[in-house]
């Protein structure tokens, strides 16, 4: 089975809290702070790997996720960071924010190693949070807890060579002689259902040629399979448009040219701009010569027109020649180009604050979920602490500016406070 597109989640670890413990010594009840600084969470990655062709793996496995960061310890001790994950997907698999559509990263290259999610910082142990005025922090920072993102993975092969051309007219026949590919090959239309790579050595050159699905009349408006495909060939350089020159089933080689050529235009305009020379096959069969001299006549002026036999594996050298040559012309082959999307990781100190019905103040946020999880409430310098980051991040100000009044209520999180400027 080939599979181009599939939605997966994809999840960045969790970081680990912070530890709240103080030293202890025979005799002594509490000496000083120690508790250690939770681990990072593990980060998501995706790998491009050559030796997959299809998406396939993800249509049983839609979720990814990193490892969480493990809690900080006693005596200082750094808990343990979250264990990375690597995606490994096929080289051309773009992949996309599933709400936006926009493109995260093109994964490429061999090798190619891309962090999409970053994991979630560890929260800092009691250690930290000791200053001059406070030695005995009874608290210590939660890790920064993730959240689970949807994308999706796009597979746009990379091929410099684009097979393209009318069902049965002998693309895969041709694949198969010109490299170590080894498609089906029938004598019915449809016979290859989804794209084949094959690698061609050239004397000193090599490329890579993509075979789709035969492409009909309608193709670029969703008729027959090529449309699902036509997207396989958009990232190649050139393409080779066969046409069966004998007309052995009834249909008229010059007809299919034009059609086809339509339907590329319809579909896009890069597509329909590649350089494209013609592969005139089936020059084996009786009447194939008469029909090759009207086709040259009409077309040989815009195109190269080659006569072949794909079967006999005849007429291909010159064929192949034209295709060095012409990609040696063109740019090498590139990533799409973007404007990477990242997804953001929860600002600390963004707040928003709302009134409620009975006139309180509800703050809310990343910042306060910070605070929440910084503040232990019956502490008195956690407390102090907190109040110390309202003042700082212009909450209070902003509550000021918002009409707060002394004995006004203050809503953080599930505790409510008394405004008192
Ligand atoms: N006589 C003759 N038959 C050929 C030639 N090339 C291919 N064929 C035959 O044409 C039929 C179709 O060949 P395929 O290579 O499967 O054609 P295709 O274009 O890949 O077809 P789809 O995958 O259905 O789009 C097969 O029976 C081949 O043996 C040729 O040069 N001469
Ligand atoms: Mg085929």
């Amino acid at each position: 089975m080939f599979v181009d597109r599939e939605i997966i989640s994809i999840k960045s670890g969790d970081g680990g809290d912070g530890m709240t413990s103080f030293k202890r010594f025979k005799g002594v009840a509490t000496g000083g702070p120690d508790g250690g600084d939770g681990g990072d969470g593990g980060s998501i990655y995706f790998v491009g790997d050559k030796s997959k062709s299809s998406l396939i793996d993800f249509k049983y496995t839609h979720k990814f996720t990193a490892g969480d960061g493990g809690k900080g310890d006693t005596n200082n001790c750094h808990g343990r960071n979250g264990e990375d994950k690597k995606i490994y997907v096929p080289l051309g698999t773009i992949v996309k924010d599933r709400d936006s559509g926009m493109i995260i990263t093109d994964v490429y290259y061999d090798g190619q190693e891309v962090k999409v999610l970053e994991g979630g910082r560890g929260g800092k142990g009691n250690v930290r949070f000791t200053t001059s005025k406070r030695h005995t922090p009874h608290f210590a920072q939660k890790g920064e807890k993730t959240p689970v993102r949807y994308v999706t993975l796009e597979l746009k092969m990379i091929a410099d060579v684009g097979l393209i051309g009318f069902p049965n007219v002998g693309k895969s026949t041709m694949l198969s002689k010109i490299s170590g590919a080894k498609p089906k090959i029938a004598n019915y239309h449809f016979t290859t259902v989804s794209p084949n790579l094959g690698v061609v050595d050239h004397y000193d050159e090599s490329f890579v040629v993509a075979d789709i699905p035969g492409l009909i009349e309608g193709a670029s408006e969703g008729a027959g399979l090529g449309h699902d495909f036509l997207r396989h060939i958009e990232r190649t350089r050139m393409l080779v448009h066969v046409v069966d020159i004998s007309g052995v089933e009834g249909r008229d080689p010059i007809d299919d040219f034009i059609k086809i050529n339509a339907e590329l235009e319809n579909y896009s305009e890069v597509l329909a701009r590649l350089p494209q020379i013609v592969m005139a096959n089936k020059y084996d069969i009786y009447g194939a010569e008469e029909n090759f001299k009207a086709f040259k006549k009409k077309f040989g002026r815009k195109y190269k027109i080659f006569p072949c036999s794909a079967i006999g594996a005849e007429g291909l050298e010159p064929l192949l020649g034209e295709v060095s040559a012409v990609l040696k012309t063109l740019p090498p082959p590139a990533p799409v180009e973007y404007e990477p999307f990242v997804y953001e990781r929860p600002s600390n100190d963004e707040f928003e604050i709302e009134r409620d019905e009975d006139g309180a103040f509800i703050v809310m946020g990343p910042l306060v979920d910070l605070l929440i999880r910084n503040v232990v409430l019956d502490d008195y310098d956690s407390l102090n602490y907190m109040q110390k980051t309202l003042r700082e991040k212009g909450v209070i100000k902003e509550l000021r500016k918002l009409g707060a009044k002394d004995g006004d209520v203050v809503v953080i999180g599930e505790t409510e406070f008394d405004f008192i400027d």
